[in-house]
């Protein structure tokens, strides 16, 4: 299967804060209701990233989610599953280091769509930058308890940064208390899971998050 690899309709990476759910974090709030909050904010990304439901829960809200996404001129990125984003007709799919290989995704889903990969280490990004990603996710930066994965430092984004010709987004235990030193080196797009989705009031947390970084 050769989808139309043509390049000319893709988005980009937008600059400012990048979203991503937890409803484990949202302090009882539905996926749901976290995107419309996030969209209501102004975010202009959005990832759906659901570890623990089964297929039949994920596929109701990927969809709901896809649809209020695509009302609002938000980029749906789907995580894990590219069938499902297929099937959805996201703009894309973010796949991490043990998930389907780069080359086998741009087959499945074609040029026009979106593909992000997640990265820990210099030798990732080049990596992910050969076998033809649209973006890298570079983290995780600090601690956190979202991932179980040890934190890689700033030392890496700034490695990103100098070396790395493609979108990057910054992700992994930002917070607004921190979000200006990971913007300082050069970070576009950032991510921050937690504090938006466990914010007290998650519209406001963007606006804020994005008049601190613009
Ligand atoms: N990938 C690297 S760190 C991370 C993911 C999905 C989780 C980030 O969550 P938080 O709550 O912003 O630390
Ligand atoms: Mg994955």
């Amino acid at each position: 299967i050769e989808k139309n690899m043509s390049k000319n309709f893709k988005k980009i990476l937008p600059k400012g804060i990048y979203g991503i759910t937890g409803e484990k974090f949202a302090n009882g709030r539905s996926n749901i209701e976290c995107v419309k909050s996030m969209i209501d904010g102004g975010i202009k990304i959005i990832q759906y990233r659901e570890k623990e439901k089964s297929i039949k829960e994920k596929i109701g809200e990927i969809i709901e989610i896809r649809n209020l996404c695509r009302e609002n001129d938000v980029i749906f990125i789907v995580n894990d599953h590219v069938d499902i984003a297929i099937l959805v007709d996201a703009d894309g799919v973010h796949v991490g280091q043990d998930d389907m290989d780069i080359h086998h995704v741009r087959k499945l889903i074609g040029g026009n769509k979106i593909i992000g990969k997640s990265t820990h280490c210099l030798e990732d990004a080049e990596k992910a930058v050969l076998d033809g990603a649209d973006y890298i996710g570079v983290g995780p930066i600090f601690k956190t308890t979202t991932k179980e994965k040890d934190p890689v430092g700033l030392g890496y984004l700034e490695e990103v940064v100098k070396n790395i010709d493609i979108p990057f987004v910054a992700i992994g235990g930002i917070k607004e208390s921190n979000i200006e030193d990971v913007k300082r080196l050069g970070a576009a797009s950032i991510c921050l899971v937690s504090e938006i989705v466990g914010a007290e009031n998650i519209e406001k947390k963007i606006k804020k998050l994005n008049e601190i970084i613009d």
